[in-house]
């Protein structure tokens, strides 16, 4: 199904966001691969605005020019040579698709890779897509064309969203050109797609594009009749007519209410143990894509709220490392850039290209890149999320700001907001001497027969203990 990863059980994503293929390729070789990855969400690799007039910002990549490969983060040749490097090391690539519209109004070309378009004409002559190829006024119910309205269905799929140009998902024409763009990608080799803005498409209408989809490569490795993988962008924070219920049949969803759970909870850990509320309309665990903070809510986009970034560093790592440790959803974590204010673009936009992320010799990134995926206790987590794969919470302990649970007999994680935990507790693990992750394994922890273990944290920067089956470092 749509639903399900194909990255040989491996459980955890990570986004490196606007990082260029060539980077990307050698940190899937030297890095992500070792580290027990699945993934990689891509930034959208398709043809984009280029706007010098606004620094270019991040977000000229979610305004489609065409679907030619050719885009800040590199060309079609770079892209293929990515998928394939990655895909030999066994971490699959999933695109940020963006196809609910093109550029917003008022832009003209040329696009990143050259290609002359008008949105104000409706003409993007390099997919085709021409004024017939854009949702008809009539089936948009505002006065202006825009998306004001969050209460009405029709006006957030059918109108125009902050001016983007609303390409009609109801014609076959652009259905077949939405999944001519997708098979090109899967024949390259990706594994998946990151649907964005998938609550301003109908839903009957991802599921007509998907029907046209190939399944995946198998010369890219791929187990024959396997489908992509498909997540949808749906904001839903309760509230709105529009819930990620609706999108259940064309794969995951983001669960963008587990993100603020969780900032929620670090603040105050008595909360930590309603972070999945089944009551409050969160997709159930085989349904969600979870997270603790993404591209748009780490810079006030996209619906804010309470999210917590790698601007605390020791919350955040708290946030994420419980996250890993829970067994809700399928996680990704964000990979980030510094920045001072909200448009700005990637390190190297002050000439409009990208920057190579150079690698530190203690193995944290330089150049302007924070690289959350490479701090300690988020990597080290990341590999007992695969160790306990397909089990469950047991043994939940929360006292004031202390926390521990084991995920059924194949893991245990305590966290203790100030660092410092010294406890005996039910751990659930068979006797044995384990490896403590966090200290990568200077610290061994001894299980004894009947389960118990003394838990000790003393670190005020990473305040977390993880032991698991099979996990040595
Ligand atoms: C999303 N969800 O459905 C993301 O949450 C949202 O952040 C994306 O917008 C949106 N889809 C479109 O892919 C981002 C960014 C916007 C930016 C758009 C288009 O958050 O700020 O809008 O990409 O690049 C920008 C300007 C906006 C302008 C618009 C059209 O910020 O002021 O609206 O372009 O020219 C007049
Ligand atoms: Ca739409």
């Amino acid at each position: 199904g749509y639903d399900q990863p194909s990255c040989d059980g491996r459980q955890t994503i990570v986004h490196l966001f606007e990082w260029k293929w060539a980077d990307i390729a050698a940190e899937c070789e030297r890095f992500l691969g070792p580290a027990g990855f699945c993934g990689v969400q891509v930034s959208p690799p398709m043809e984009h605005i280029v706007s010098a007039g606004d620094g270019y910002p991040w977000w000229q990549r979610y305004q489609p020019v065409s679907y030619k490969l050719e885009s800040r983060s590199g060309n079609e040749e770079q892209f293929t040579d990515m998928v394939q490097r990655c895909n030999a090391v066994g971490v699959r690539i999933i695109v940020d698709a963006v196809v609910n519209h093109m550029t917003g109004l008022g832009r003209v070309g040329p696009g990143s890779g050259g290609t002359d378009f008008n949105a104000d004409n409706l003409d993007f002559p390099g997919v085709p897509f021409s004024s017939m190829d854009f949702t008809p006024k009539d089936q948009c119910p505002s006065s202006n064309g825009m998306i004001n309205n969050y209460n009405d269905p029709n006006e957030v799929r059918n109108c125009y969203l902050v001016g983007l140009t609303d390409l009609y998902g109801a014609k076959d024409y652009v259905r077949e050109k939405i999944a001519e763009y997708f098979n090109h990608l899967i024949d390259i080799g990706v594994m998946g797609f990151r649907v964005d803005a998938a609550k301003h498409m109908w839903p009957g209408d991802l599921e007509a594009i998907q029907g046209l989809t190939k399944d995946l490569s198998t010369a890219a490795g791929f187990p024959s009749g396997r489908r992509p993988f498909f997540f949808h962008e749906v904001i839903d924070q309760g509230g709105e007519p529009i819930t990620v219920q609706e999108y259940f049949g064309v794969g995951r969803t983001t669960e963008f209410r587990f993100g603020k759970k969780i900032a929620w909870g670090i603040n105050s850990f008595d909360q930590l143990g309603g972070v999945y509320d089944p009551g409050w309309g969160m997709a159930p665990s085989e349904k969600a894509v979870v997270f603790v903070d993404n591209h748009d809510n780490q810079r006030g986009h996209g619906g804010a709220g309470d999210i917590l970034t790698h601007k605390q560093p020791k919350e955040y790592t708290m946030g994420v490392c419980f996250s890993l440790a829970h067994d809700y959803g399928f996680m990704r974590i964000m990979s980030s850039y510094y920045f001072d204010n909200s448009d700005q673009g990637p390190p190297g936009s002050s000439y409009g290209g990208t920057d190579d992320v150079p690698i530190n010799g203690d193995g944290t990134c330089g150049g302007g890149w924070v690289c959350e995926h490479r701090w300690n206790a988020i990597t080290q987590m990341v590999k007992f999320r695969n160790a306990v794969a397909g089990t469950q919470i047991a043994n939940w302990f929360q006292e004031g700001d202390n926390v521990a649970f084991s995920r059924g007999d194949k893991g245990f994680f305590a966290m203790s907001k100030y660092g410092s935990f010294d406890r005996t507790l039910q751990t659930g693990m068979p006797a044995g001497t384990y490896c403590e992750l966090i200290s990568g394994c200077a610290n061994q922890v001894t299980v004894n027969g009947d389960g118990t273990a003394q838990i000790s944290i003393h670190n005020s920067d990473e305040p977390i203990f993880a032991i698991c089956v099979g996990c040595d470092g």
